[in-house]
């Protein structure tokens, strides 16, 4: 499952290790996007195919793209100005240096200068700030900054600190703007009209394994979801009732589930915080009761670990513009995601494609993409047209379950408020993939969702020798014979061109 990196300083070195790569593509947007802000502000409507959620949050406080300044020759940049010395830094290391100051000290130096003004207030400080002081604790009331100061200064009129702000005159910066234009944006029509994944109702588990699982072929399966209790009943009043106040994981805090709701509506932001918790049946038992795993996906081989297993299962719940940009799932598992409320849009990669806008370190551990998802359809969708392979990509609604192959890069964002319940599992197609995956020489920082990575490997291998004695060495045995029967295939198929081209030459 992915990993949560929410922290303020990950995101800047992501955004940072992407910058180069974006830049060319990033200019286009934004000198193109400077009309649509003045056009949000004067009327809310939309332009060039971009179009700005209704609620999009002012707080851009006049910020203008870079390339905007070309355009103004008789102004100056009134980031630099009022910035002093520290204007020789880029606007990522500026927030880096913000990012060490407490709340008051961000607050007073917000008054410094306009450029301050701007800087102190990127909201994202603030998110911080919140997270890493109030943890899950807090009660969200439309803005970062104005629930830290309602937190630590309860008898401030928060009113006061109006949600649009000051306007900055002749500030210009990429970086800010960016972030900005990212939590505004609504998905554009075109990035949702490619449905290109195989879909299926009511085929046998036979059919599922001959031609997808043993193909490692991704696959929406309708209609599959039929006996889960959860789709009748989980919506937010049901789940407020049951659980509202039992706290769920949200990326790297805690919070009860009212307080995520609460937050969730109000929330406009790039990367809005995401629940995903992996013991919600833990927590709360009926949740667990509520949904049975699909037929297709029965045999799961980590379960014989008992509680030692690996996290495996995840309660999903997030606002639209809320996702997981792109990973690979953990341990070389294969997954199901199952939407009960809502629509997801997938976009997945098969593993010798990394997609492009997404770096992976070379021994796989590290991921560098950009800072959010709706930046990658910004700045990479378009690319997806020129790959070697286009990409699978679906929406899948409420009632429908998506096959994840081992090894498939995936990306996802919610359309709307979703609720979705996933799993990850073994089963003997793949059980040789994530045995291999285990018993890496970095196996201590690629192995997740358990204290015990190192040992995973032979407490994994030899429960399966106790439990199924002989099966790995039977499936080896039948992976090396494939393998065997493929490179035969080729060598036929080899010879045979040779001949047709021999032929050729001859006539
Ligand atoms: O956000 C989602 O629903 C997708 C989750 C996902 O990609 C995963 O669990 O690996």
């Amino acid at each position: 499952m992915l990993s949560c990196k929410n922290n303020l300083f990950s995101q800047i070195m992501k955004r940072k290790k992407m910058k180069k790569n974006k830049k060319k593509i990033r200019k286009k947007t934004l000198i193109r996007s400077q009309d649509q802000i003045l056009e949000k502000e004067e009327s809310s409507e939309q332009e060039e195919g971009f179009s700005l959620k209704s609620s999009a949050p002012s707080h851009s406080h006049g910020v203008q793209p870079l390339g905007n300044l070309l355009l103004n020759p008789f102004s100056s940049n009134s980031r630099n100005t009022g910035l002093g010395n520290l204007r020789i830094l880029t606007d990522e290391l500026v927030l880096d240096v913000l990012g060490f100051l407490g709340g008051t000290h961000l607050g007073a130096l917000s008054t410094v200068s306009k450029s301050f003004y701007v800087f102190c207030n990127h909201e994202p400080l603030w998110r911080n700030l919140v997270l890493e002081n109030l943890k899950g604790s807090f009660s969200y009331n439309g803005s970062w900054k104005s629930t830290f100061v309602s937190a630590y200064r309860p008898s401030f009129a928060v009113s006061n600190l109006s949600s649009s702000g000051l306007k900055v005159r002749d500030f210009y910066s990429d970086y800010l703007f960016q972030s900005w234009l990212c939590a505004s944006l609504e998905m554009k029509p075109e990035w949702l009209e490619r449905e290109n994944i195989v879909r299926r109702s009511g085929i046998s588990v036979e059919e599922f394994v001959l031609n997808f699982e043993e193909l490692n072929k991704p696959v929406l399966l309708e209609g599959s979801l039929e006996n889960w209790a959860a789709l009748e009943k989980w919506d937010r009043d049901y789940l407020i009732r049951m659980c509202g106040d039992v706290g769920f994981s949200v990326g790297p805090v805690e919070m009860k589930l009212e307080d995520y709701f609460r937050y969730s509506d109000g929330a406009i932001e790039e990367r809005p915080l995401y629940l995903f918790d992996p013991k919600f049946a833990e927590k709360v038992p009926e949740l667990g009761s509520d949904y049975e795993v699909p037929v297709y996906f029965k045999e799961d081989l980590f379960s014989i670990l008992g509680n030692e297993r690996p996290d495996y299962r995840w309660v999903i719940i997030g606002p639209a513009g809320s996702g997981s940009s792109f990973h690979i799932d953990p341990n070389s598992t294969s997954a199901w995601n199952a939407v009960i409320k809502g629509s997801k849009k997938w976009v997945l990669f098969p593993p010798d494609l990394v997609p492009p806008g997404v770096h992976p370190s070379p021994d796989g551990a590290e991921v560098a993409c950009p800072v959010s998802i709706i930046e990658w359809f910004m700045n990479f969708y378009g690319a997806t047209t020129k790959c070697k392979k286009r990409p699978i990509e679906c929406v899948c609604k409420a009632g429908e379950v998506i096959f994840v192959p081992n090894g498939w890069w995936h990306l996802v964002i919610n359309l709307e408020e979703s609720i979705a319940i996933t799993q990850n599992y073994v089963s003997r197609r793949n059980l040789l993939n994530v045995l291999d995956f285990l018993k890496r020489p970095n196996a201590s920082e690629l192995v997740s969702g358990t204290r015990d990575r190192v040992n995973l490997y032979d407490k994994f291998r030899s429960t399966i020798e106790v439990s199924f004695p002989g099966t790995i060495d039977q499936l080896a045995l039948e992976a090396e014979e494939k393998k065997a029967q493929q490179k035969k295939l080729s060598f036929w198929e080899s010879v045979t061109d040779a001949k047709v081209g021999a032929f050729k030459f001859s006539f």
